[in-house]
């Protein structure tokens, strides 16, 4: 039997071939960091609150075991982050995921504290990880996507969410304070309408003075960067979105904060990856949310596909320092660790094969308009033992290879899920 260390001494060699300088492509994939979303842990319910999940996206499927807990989601937490090579990644919470000490310890979503996050900051610091943050506008008796959040036309629920989202960014300073990394915090609402609406414009121009009312707040642009998420559409608002592409562009543009392309926001046409190196010749920092869509949803597990490979070299090659990279995906029908551990796993590997391609000659080609030589080039580096480098990389970061996790991954669920309550 070959070691590993074989395979990858001969993949090696196959790559340097190509012009492809395998350590130091090691070492660049280790340095990205992703934001990994607490939320598949438990279908995007949170701790605040005991209804369904709503505002336009769905969670499908009844696999057993979901994390119900503080507790029971940190654990889950922990184990993914053990299959997960790469250091100094960051936790993506929601304001849904407040800890409330004791039933009398509630407060509604305008008045949450840093307080009801210290469990999270400590478990942060447990794991040497960044923080990154969101309002929730929605799963909430005054979040009802036709008749608006941040966009209401009813002045006392957009007053809420605009308080609500001014207390979020007070979070998100206490986040980056604790844990000494910037926060990233992200606006997205599910306002729009059903059907042919009658107007367009009243609720934009709300949408517009109410993220004003926001950013009037002082913070410190050093620690907290602030984004705003784009949507084409949302079941049940499939007509209008009052934050779609056009008009979040244009605010992050004119006021200096971030824009977060949702890889599952746009026509199914759209290449998102070619977004990318247009946005940040205007931006310094843009936001991802990576994530696959299907037909009507947009939150399918992300896997090692051509889209993700595109995405991730479109990462790379424009350097990924500039990236805060999220990942956002929901599945109920398997797994839950599992689940996470495919879709980060899967954005590692895309970040991986594409700091593996000759991406200087690929750019050197295209200004020689040497076009045959670029296709031949993409198709032979899909046929080089790239395997055989990711588990290399794996063992590198202390992490189980491709053959190893799932095992261990249903030992969990056999001696810690399937005992839950
Ligand atoms: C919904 C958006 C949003 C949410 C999370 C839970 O379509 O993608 O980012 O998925 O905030
Ligand atoms: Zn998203």
């Amino acid at each position: 039997m070959t070691t590993l260390q074989e395979r990858y001494e001969t993949a090696r060699e196959r790559y340097t071939k190509v012009g492809v300088d395998v350590d130091k492509a090691l070492e660049e994939a280790a340095k990205i960091r992703l934001s990994m979303h607490c939320w598949q842990g438990d279908d995007v319910i949170g701790f605040d609150q005991k209804g369904p999940l709503t505002g336009g996206i769905q969670t499908t499927g009844n696999y057993p075991y979901k994390a119900t807990t503080p507790e029971e989601l940190m654990q889950d937490i922990e184990k993914v982050f053990t299959y997960i090579p790469g250091k100094g990644h960051k936790l993506n919470l929601h304001a849904s995921y407040a800890i409330f000490d004791g039933p009398d310890a509630w407060v509604d979503r305008d008045a949450l504290e840093p307080r009801h996050f210290a469990k999270w900051v400590d478990f942060a610091k447990a794991h040497d990880l960044g923080l990154d943050f969101n309002p929730t506008m929605f799963s909430h008796p005054k979040a009802n996507a036709q008749l608006g959040t941040l966009s209401a036309s009813d002045e006392e629920v957009r007053q809420f969410w605009i308080r609500h989202c001014i207390a979020c960014i007070r979070i998100s300073e206490y986040f980056a304070e604790e844990t000494g990394q910037p926060c990233m915090m992200n606006i997205w609402i599910p306002d729009g309408v059903k059907d042919v609406p009658g107007d367009r414009i009243r609720a934009r121009k709300r949408l517009k003075a109410s993220l004003d009312q926001i950013l009037q707040t002082d913070y410190d642009q050093s620690k907290v960067y602030i984004a705003v998420e784009s949507k084409v559409f949302g079941i049940g608002v499939e007509s209008e979105t009052v934050g779609s592409h056009e008009f979040y562009m244009n605010y992050a543009n004119a006021n200096n904060i971030l824009c977060l392309i949702d890889t599952g926001h746009f026509h199914p046409t759209e290449v998102v990856a070619d977004k990318l190196s247009s946005m940040l010749l205007f931006h310094d920092k843009l936001a991802l949310h990576v994530s696959r869509p299907i037909r009507w949803d947009s939150d399918h597990v992300t896997i090692f596909n051509d889209d993700l490979r595109e995405l991730a070299q479109q990462i790379v090659t424009t350097g990924p320092e500039h990236y805060f990279i999220g990942m956002d995906y929901f599945d109920a029908s398997i797994n839950r660790i599992a689940a996470w551990t495919t879709g980060m796993r899967s954005m590692e590997k895309a970040l991986l094969y594409a700091e593996l391609l000759p991406n200087e000659k690929l750019a050197d080609l295209q200004d020689a308009h040497d076009f045959t030589q670029i296709q031949a080039l993409y198709e032979r580096m899909k046929v080089l033992p790239f395997g055989d480098v990711w588990d290399y990389y794996c063992e590198q970061n202390g992490v189980a290879a491709e053959d190893d996790w799932f095992a261990d991954c249903q030992q969990y669920e056999k001696e810690v899920l399937s005992k839950r309550a």
